[in-house]
């Protein structure tokens, strides 16, 4: 495994400036002066920079917020987060403490937070930067304690951007099937952490989940299956608009996936068209990959993609369409390069960027411009860094999934009871977090990378709440990767990430999300 070095070095200092705040300690007051809790005021992903200030701002019954007209929908959307956590009023008003503006001048895509024991005001160039800024007030904001009247903010300053413009979560919703309500409430989930993309893995050998107009027995059919039984399901056109639209209420991108030509047994068993044979193979409910293909030398297979791909973009107001790619073993390598050429090719034509995963790299014919997604090491069709390096050479970006570190599917260790273990074995919260992007693709560094992405695969996932113990909090390492700066000298340290994400934990426990306790942070 060329990456294990990676995992065996140790930082010895952090760069990142939340170090100050993240030691500062407040004692919170209840209704009589007396402490209740004792809070560390600290925030993931890590601010660019950040110092404290003397005293705390006093949130508390006369707090008001001030959100103009064009940050309107922002400060709605903190004062229902904040009166959830709170249970104060928090009405929107014409003057108040708790200030939003949006005016230019400010770091982009991120924003500027000042906390005097007078004011909260929060400014950013845009909405999408105002939201960021939101989600760093409520890490800073103490967690609720019965008897409390007033919340104390930390005194601090605290001035912050992205490192990547893309801060990805991906959803296998084939495997098993999460309803509307499930991707919402994984919105919410992801929003905490600044992440701004959800990719949908919307169809794989075991269901198609998305409804599409000519095609019915794609879901009828198709979509009645999951790993395991149980039964499918699938999003209508109108549940799909309702998560893009609700995703874009948090400022998050979807990325819808089509996996093309291979995972694609449920689209074959559903219509025998497709196949070479004529022949619907039977739906499948096991978890292996790599023996589906679409007839490769059949022109309805183009016609399906056309269909599918236009209808998929048409109903996705993001920039990308992810075509899939991976694992197509059983897809002849020339068969394969004809399929890859003419089916990005379609996908191109909608206007989107295409993104595939890193195996699509064997192409010489992909669009200008087409995203990588790097996921693995070693595939069986070559070395991963060289094949996600073609898209670079191609004028296009990577996106980082590295399996070993930011799979969220891997187990946490070897007693995890969900989860698989392929990778490199478990993947724990620390090697989640203790890994450089500018370092996965030789060569390729942070101008060449789009982002960074966390998948959760669902072969062995069920229900919300292992869905959430998966991700959380290994998906708190992986957004402060794709936000935070990289220290200037040295790596990330665990030790200095670990009573943060202890603060946090307080923060998931209020909020009900379900989480694993791992070892070596003193969770409270
Ligand atoms: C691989 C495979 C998926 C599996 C996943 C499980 C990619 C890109 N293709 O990742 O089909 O579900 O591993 O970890």
């Amino acid at each position: 495994m060329p990456r294990a070095a990676l995992f065996t070095i140790t930082g010895v200092a952090i760069g990142v400036a939340a170090g100050a705040l993240a030691l500062a300690t407040i004692v919170n007051l209840d209704v009589n002066g007396a402490p209740v809790s004792t809070t560390t005021a600290t925030v993931i992903p890590a601010p660019v920079s950040q110092t404290a200030g003397e005293g705390a701002f006093d949130l508390g019954p006369a707090s008001a917020i001030v959100a103009p007209s064009d940050a309107r929908s922002v400060g709605e959307y903190l004062a229902s987060v904040l009166r959830a956590a709170t249970g104060l009023p928090l009405p929107i008003e014409d003057e108040g403490e708790l200030i939003l503006a949006i005016e230019p001048g400010h770091p982009e895509g991120g924003y500027d937070l000042e906390v005097t024991s007078e004011s909260v005001r929060l400014a950013a160039n845009d909405a999408a930067g105002l939201f960021a800024g939101v989600q760093t007030l409520r890490q800073l904001v103490p967690v609720s304690a019965s008897g409390r009247s007033a919340w104390a903010i930390p005194a601090t300053t605290i001035s912050d951007h992205p490192r990547f413009a893309y801060r990805g979560a991906m959803l296998d919703v084939a495997r098993h099937f999460f309803g509307v309500d499930d991707v919402k409430r994984y919105l919410d989930d992801i929003a905490l952490l600044k992440l701004n993309v959800l990719h949908l893995h919307l169809t794989d050998d075991q269901g198609w989940r998305l409804e599409i107009d000519g095609w019915p027995r794609l879901t009828e059919h198709g979509g009645s299956t999951q790993v395991g039984g149980g039964g499918g399901g699938f999003y209508t056109q109108d549940d799909y608009r309702n998560i893009v639209a609700y995703a874009a209420s948090r400022f998050i991108t979807i990325v819808p996936e089509i996996d093309l030509p291979g995972h694609t047994n449920a689209a074959l068993a559903s219509y025998p068209e497709l196949t070479c044979d004529g022949e619907a193979p039977a739906l499948y409910e096991g978890i292996e990959v790599g023996f589906s293909s679409l007839c490769i030398d059949n022109e309805r297979t183009y016609e399906f993609v056309a269909d599918v791909l236009g209808q998929v973009a048409a109903l996705t107001p993001g920039p990308w369409i992810h075509i899939g790619g991976d694992e197509a073993h059983s897809t002849p390598e020339a068969d394969y390069l004809r399929f890859i050429e003419r089916a990005s090719g379609i996908a191109a034509a909608t206007g989107k960027t295409v993104i595939g995963w890193h195996e699509m790299g064997r192409s010489d014919a992909l669009p200008a411009g087409s995203v990588g997604e790097y996921w693995s090491f070693t595939t069986p069709e070559g070395d991963a860094a060289e094949l996600a390096r073609t898209f670079v050479d191609g004028g296009g970006r990577l996106v980082l999934a590295p399996a070993d570190v930011a799979y969220l599917d891997m187990k946490y260790d070897e007693s995890s009871p969900l989860g698989l273990l392929w990778a490199k074995g478990p993947t724990s919260v620390e090697e989640a977090f203790e890994w450089d992007p500018a370092e996965v693709v030789p060569g390729v560094g942070d101008a060449r990378l789009l982002g960074i992405e966390a998948p959760l695969w669902t072969e062995t996932i069920v229900t919300m709440a292992d869905l959430e113990s998966m991700a959380f909090p290994r998906i708190a390492a992986i957004a402060e990767i794709a936000w935070s700066p990289q220290p200037e000298q040295g790596r990330r340290d665990f030790s200095e990430f670990a009573p943060r994400l202890a603060a946090f934990g307080a923060h998931l426990d209020a909020l009900g999300i379900n989480y694993f306790r791992a070892s070596g942070v003193a969770w409270r």
